[in-house]
């Protein structure tokens, strides 16, 4: 609607005849021209920018005559903001102006005949509007105008789809430098991965797509869309994936599977992905065999046939115990013992210990895998039934040797009678006698008596039998040792046996007489059953060396105190040395009762000998002197190469001596170490030049080979088990009690202590020497006093620590107190740098808290001589399998240290305090990540500082894991 209007609504017809409205003014004649033109109120929608498309004509007033003055050329554009429409009324005066229109082409004639019409397009832009709706007016001045269209239009950025999300129609910002946010929606079956989001810009463009929306568990994408999986397909995780198809053993039947079912009788466990096969229990464990001897009972099996499909295979044992009738069986109770243990067993193999001698066990082997506990009815065993009886009838007669020769030897046995079971062969076990039982070789046989070949000629063997019947395995026969002829001998060759039976059939009996008794008397080797003998005992055999040593009950350690006079005991066990004798040298430490020195003692031999000469301090008390002297008598009773040995006492007073004036004139060193007035007291021991094993291993920190180590631990063991088969429990084993001589051979030394600890109820915590052996000492020994040679062996393995890391003091610097709790709390020294995983691992056998269970003497001797046979098994560190998870619990409470700079002092590594922080360390959880090469790089040249440092660093980071939550 137009009002007040001298514009003319005038319709033409363009070429094509179609009509065309136009709105014309031309009143170029007449001057102040004010000819308005007014649109119908315009709604806004959503616009807040509105954009004015005009397309008009305009005449050139030069092509007009008469008009100058009066005609123009432009024509202005209003607009009015409101709410409403205002129906006719038009105030001009509301409106604003826009802008004044020109013509960029004017025609010079009004000619639409002749279709010379030049059309101009003007666009302006208005708002921002923020009423419902606009009027728009055209003022003509007086210039001839021909309007033929006004499109009025707002710009938006359309609906899209884009990464499976949907983008609503936006209007932009009026601001055309701001962009509006626009979050997407998936599309269906579409989740979002990250919020999916576009930007509007000014002109309606879509800008900068970021984030996305995937395809939802069953569908999978095609063409900007979501669609269903097949039947027999799944898809089991959201993402742009495609579908499936089924694993083994499942299926789908409807559209949009996630997951694939299970077929019957097929599973999945818990844990098993849905990408995984369905699978079933395995099969029942096959070939069950048993093996019986005296006190354990192996089980054997193979592996099921039909494994299910899955590898996390185990085995249950289930044991019952049965009466004469087969359906009198109960469960087996707890006395049973199962090593490893009865349920969860990953190998094919059990032993059964502490059985009943007469009964009939039945043990039913289940396999069981990850889907096993999904089914319900009774699982299939394999189940085989054992009688405790056969192990005696099994057993054979004794294995008797018919011949040797140089590389053979044949044996034979009676049949071991009163046995029900048929005898399926007969096994013969050998190895040299030289390498134990390290590697052996067997061979089986259906009668009883067999050839062993391919031997070695003179060459001592040792031979075993067991007889395998229908249900299993006996018993090994106690060991049987021959030996093999050498190449000189009369039966050297392989056909000894017709040559003994030929000399036996020509020249009667001499020869055979004569070798037999050759045999016996020369043979280191004649038969005779070792079955009292143990094992243990035989390998001490082997290291004795040439060195009679007493076999436990034939010699044991006597207290002293036992004896009502102490002289007696002493003058018992020691020698009465002459002091004259005895040439002091220097000082050279300081003991508990007096001076240690150096010196030469002149042996009955006229030879000189090196000693050490422990002094007891002048003015003592006969109680002192009684304890002092305990030490000799014990140390006289002992003769082992590593054990510290007592040349001699002096006890007697100069008047005693009739010679001992000898002594008065000598150094001040004498005086100071022999006393002179009153009664002097000494005892000799042999010299060690290298002095005690703590200090000699600190001063030469990181000089020995590992072999060299362990040649010192294995002579410190071997002492020891001389001590324990002695009777004797030291009581303060410790690298401080252990002497070293010149050739490294280590020896136990200090017999002081057991006495004090005896008698003295308060000594657990104190001694006359000042503290009690904390940390050397069982939990046992300090909680209740049980000393033994197992609280010996825990003490060994201190030793063993101190020794692999050259004299580090166990626990470091935690107080006893600290010691003792940790210790409770089943924590245990970590392995020492640079240690081989096996020493650490018997370290720790040597702490068990049960201390039966920690290694015999014995035992610790023979492990140590295997490695130093096989040094490959030494190469193994800890540092290189140290999965921290599996290394043994922790000692230092590292809530004590406070910063960097605290544990360095504690650690006595304060000078590195400026190095740790120059390089970035500043605190304990950064130094818990550091590696030698890292605390290498910040400037710890020293291999013994890295040593300590990194091996307290491994010690933080067990603490450090262990506060997270993290239990050993
Ligand atoms: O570490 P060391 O040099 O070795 O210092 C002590 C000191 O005497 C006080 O006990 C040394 N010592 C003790 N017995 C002997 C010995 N038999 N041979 C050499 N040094 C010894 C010990």
């Amino acid at each position: 609607t137009f009002s007040r209007s001298l514009w003319d609504a005038i319709t033409e017809m363009d070429e094509h005849n179609r009509p065309i409205h136009t709105f014309q003014v031309c009143h170029v004649m007449e001057p102040n021209q004010n000819n308005w033109l007014r649109s119908n109120w315009i709604f806004r929608q959503a616009a807040q920018k509105v954009y004015v498309e005009l397309r008009f004509t305009l005449r050139d007033c030069n092509s007009i005559p008469w008009v100058s003055g009066t005609c123009k050329e432009t024509f202005n554009l209003f607009y009015y903001e409101t709410d409403e429409s205002h129906g006719v009324k038009f105030k001009p005066s509301q409106y604003t102006k826009i802008d004044t229109i020109a013509a960029d082409e004017s025609f010079t004639q009004m000619d639409l005949g002749d279709r010379i019409l030049k059309l101009n397009t003007e666009v302006r832009e208005v708002g921002p509007i923020s009423r419902k709706g606009l009027y728009l007016a055209f003022q003509d001045i007086g210039a001839c105008i021909a309007l033929v269209s006004v499109r009025v239009y707002y710009k938006k950025c359309p609906f899209t789809l884009r990464n499976l999300a949907s983008f609503p129609d936006t209007v932009p910002r009026v601001d055309s430098s701001s962009l509006v946010e626009v979050r997407g929606a998936c599309v269906e079956h579409a989740e979002e991965r990250d919020t999916p989001k576009l930007y509007c810009g000014a002109d309606g463009d879509w800008l900068v797509p970021l984030g996305k929306c995937v395809c939802s568990v069953g569908y999978e994408e095609m063409d900007g869309a979501c669609f269903a999986c097949r039947p027999g397909f799944y898809k089991a995780f959201t993402g742009n994936i495609k579908c499936s198809k089924c694993p083994p053993h499942s299926f789908s039947y409807g559209e949009g599977a996630a997951v694939c079912h299970c077929e019957k009788a097929f599973y999945r466990a818990e844990r098993d992905p849905p990408t995984m096969a369905c699978t079933r229990p395995p099969s029942p464990p096959r070939n069950v065999v048993f093996n019986l001897n005296d006190t354990c009972l192996q089980l054997e099996w193979s592996p099921p046939s039909d494994m299910g499909g899955r590898r996390d295979l185990t085995y249950n044992v289930l044991c019952k115990r049965c009466g004469p009738e087969p359906d009198q069986c109960q469960l087996c109770g707890e006395e049973l013992r199962f090593v490893p243990r009865p349920q969860g067993l990953t190998n094919t193999t059990v032993t059964v210990m502490d059985f009943s001698a007469h009964a009939n066990y039945t043990f039913e082997i289940e396999s069981l895998n990850g889907v096993s506990k999904m089914i319900n009815y009774p699982r299939p065993v394999a189940a085989i039934t054992v009688s405790t009886d056969q192990g005696g009838p099994f057993m054979v007669g004794m294995l008797k040797k018919d011949w040797a020769a140089q590389n053979s030897i044949a044996l034979s046995w009676l049949e071991p009678e009163q046995i029900s079971l048929l005898v399926v062969d007969y096994e013969v076990k050998y190895y040299e006698k030289e390498h134990e039982e390290l590697s052996y070789s067997s061979t089986r046989t259906k009668a009883p008596s067999v050839i062993i070949t391919g031997l070695k000629p003179s060459t001592c063997y040792v031979f075993s039998l067991r007889t395998r019947t229908s249900a299993g395995h006996s018993a090994y026969s106690p060991k049987y040792e021959y030996e093999t002829t050498d190449d000189t001998s009369d039966m050297a060759s392989d056909q000894g046996q017709v040559l003994v039976i030929v000399t036996a059939a020509v020249g009667g009996f001499t020869l055979l007489i004569i070798l037999t008794l050759f045999f016996l008397i020369t043979g280191r080797c004649q038969w005779y059953i070792k079955s009292k003998m143990s094992s243990d005992d035989k390998r001490r055999t082997n290291y004795q060396n040439g060195h009679a040593l007493p076999y436990p009950g034939v010699k044991t350690y006597v207290d002293p105190d036992t004896y009502e006079d102490p002289t007696q005991a002493v003058h018992e066990f020691a020698k009465e040395i002459d002091p004259t004798r005895i040439r002091i040298e220097r000082v050279i430490g300081a003991g508990e009762f007096g001076e240690v020195c150096s010196g030469r003692l002149r042996t009955l031999g006229k030879r000189e000998i090196a000693v050490a000469i422990k002094t007891l301090k002048g003015g003592y008390v006969e109680r002192q002197r009684r304890d002092f002297l305990r030490e000799a008598s014990i140390m006289g009773q002992f003769d082992d190469p590593n054990i510290i040995r007592l040349e001699g006492v002096v006890t007697r007073s100069k008047e005693d001596h009739g010679n001992f004036t000898s002594l008065t004139g000598l150094t001040d060193l004498v005086v100071l170490c022999a006393v002179i007035s009153g009664r002097p007291v000494m005892i000799v021991v042999e010299y060690m030049e290298n002095g005690s094993l703590d200090s000699f291993l600190r001063k030469h920190d990181g000089h020995f080979t590992v072999i060299q180590l362990v040649g010192m631990l294995r002579g410190i063991a071997s002492g020891v088990r001389y001590l324990s088969d002695m009777g004797y429990v030291h009581r303060d084993l410790a690298a401080r009690n252990i002497l070293v001589n010149s050739n490294l051979v280590c020896k136990v030394s200090d017999f002081g202590l057991s006495r004090v600890l005896e008698d003295d109820p308060e000594a657990a915590y104190t001694t006359t020497g000042g503290k009690i052996p904390i940390r050397w000492t069982a939990p046992e020994a300090i909680s209740y006093r049980k000393f033994s040679s197992a609280s010996d062996a825990w003490s060994y393995g201190i030793v063993m620590w101190e020794v692999m890391s050259y004299g580090e003091r166990p626990y470091w610097e935690m107080s006893n107190q600290d010691v003792i709790l940790s210790i409770e709390e089943g924590y245990r020294l970590p392995a020492p740098m640079g240690c081989p995983v096996v020493l650490h691992q018997l370290m720790l056998h040597c702490w068990q808290k049960e201390r039966s269970q920690r290694p015999k003497f014995t035992d610790v001797v023979s492990f140590l001589d295997k490695l130093i046979r096989n040094p490959s098994s030494l190469l193994a560190l800890v540092e290189d399998i140290q999965g921290l998870a599996e290394s043994p619990g922790e000692v230092v409470d590292y809530h004590m240290f406070i910063s960097i700079g605290d544990w360095l002092d504690s650690i006595k590594m304060s000078q590195y305090k400026s190095s740790f922080v120059a390089a970035g360390f500043s605190t304990l959880d950064s130094v818990a990540q550091m590696s030698i090469e890292d605390v290498r790089r910040i400037g710890v040249v020293l291999i013994g500082h890295q040593r300590r440092i990194v091996s307290s660093i491994q010690t933080l980071r067990l603490q450090l894991l262990h506060e997270n939550g993290f239990h050993v």
